[in-house]
């Protein structure tokens, strides 16, 4: 039962994917269960909010198709802080397409959200097909970097170390200027592994699986101890399955759910996770990160009040609730954290209030 085990214990079951068991060590390490919902509309007040909250979060939830000025500034902005903060960043695309055409957003137009976002989200009414075609795209293009890699290292150029050392890429040669060591060879082994890990899940995690306990076991003491022994984020692409909203009114329900449930044990080698509002783990073996939107708290000192909705549409629970009695591994807030005066404090607050939950449920 996935409820009641620790994030670490759950990181370390058996065919959990490399991407899911780094999120999950990182999760203890920082002790955040919380995601922010970065719905901003240009690149300077996503990459002003990723700095501000960065240290409180474990993923950065992005929809760049609202960022009026997207462009490799923004991609290379937010590399940096995530890599300086650790967190993941997670495109909120929702595909909802033929397997064909999904891999076509997913890698190419102007957002090539598989450079950059380590996890991504889809619909499941186009059928299976959809997580196969994303499945192949991510490891195309996991496999075409791999190959530009070791072209480079042969002929002497290897690429600066920032542009693998976070689990991004950018499938372009841009020759950016480097110290050229090329004794950096065992970026290319790494970066090797993990393309295979995509295929066949959990190989590459094993052996650093000693390094890992080890780094969380430490957290306690030394948090900068335990980030340097996760180290970087495996090059390995994820995807979380919409199998519930938090919309008044909405389809997701029943069947629908079930469905996604069964699509999702299909494709575990890449569905890492559910959008959902409650954990949807119930036979042995199920090991997916709940992750849920509609979450909000009362302002401080209003705590008895309830924040229900937007006006449009939007129903939120408080991060207790979802964690607590719904099963929920990681709550996504949006406004609640950008509308505040001091959002540095306010994530503080939803990280706390997220986190106590989650000591409470798995009872720590
Ligand atoms: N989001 C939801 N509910 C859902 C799904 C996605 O709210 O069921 I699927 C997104 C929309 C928005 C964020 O980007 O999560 C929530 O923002 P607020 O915390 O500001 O409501």
């Amino acid at each position: 039962d996935t409820r009641a085990m620790s994030f670490s214990k759950r990181a370390n079951l058996p065919n959990t994917h490399p991407l899911a068991a780094f999120l999950l060590h990182l999760i203890v390490i920082k002790r955040t269960n919380l995601c922010l919902s970065a719905d901003v509309t240009t690149t300077s007040a996503l990459l002003n909010i990723a700095e501000e909250v960065g240290d409180s979060i474990c993923m950065l939830k992005t929809h760049v198709d609202i960022i009026s000025d997207f462009g490799e500034k923004t991609v290379r902005g937010l590399r940096d802080i995530a890599r300086r903060k650790r967190f993941l960043v997670f495109e909120d695309r929702k595909f909802g397409d033929i397997g064909s055409t999904v891999q076509k957003q997913y890698t190419a137009g102007p957002f090539s959200i598989v450079r950059w976002a380590a996890i991504t989200n889809a619909h499941i009414f186009p059928g299976p097909a959809i997580v196969t075609a994303l499945k192949a795209a991510a490891a195309d293009a996991i496999a075409a970097f791999n190959r530009s890699v070791e072209t480079e290292i042969s002929v002497g150029t290897p690429r600066p170390s920032s542009d693998e050392d976070d689990g991004s890429f950018d499938g372009s040669s841009e020759g950016v200027s480097n110290d050229g060591d090329t004794t950096k060879l065992p970026l290319r082994k790494r970066s090797i592994v993990a393309a295979t890990t995509i295929e066949s899940s959990t190989e590459s995690t094993t052996l650093e699986r000693g390094a890992l306990d080890e780094a969380t076991a430490q957290a306690e003491n030394d948090r900068e101890k335990a980030l340097e022994a996760l180290g970087s984020p495996p090059l390995a692409r994820g995807l979380l399955l919409l199998a519930e909203m938090s919309s008044e009114g909405n389809l997701l329900t029943g069947a629908y759910t079930q469905k996604c449930i069964d699509i999702a044990r299909d494709h575990n080698d890449f569905v890492i996770g559910f959008i959902a509002q409650h954990d949807l783990n119930s036979k042995p073996g199920d090991n997916f990160i709940t992750c849920t939107p509609g979450i909000s708290l009362p302002p401080p000192g209003q705590e008895g009040q309830k924040v229900s909705g937007d006006g449009l549409g939007q129903q939120y629970n408080t991060p207790h609730k979802a964690i607590v009695q719904e099963g929920c591994d990681v709550v996504i807030v949006g406004r609640g954290i950008l509308s505040a005066k001091d959002r540095a404090a306010e994530a503080e607050r939803y990280r706390r209030e997220a986190w106590k939950a989650y000591e409470e449920r798995v009872g720590a």
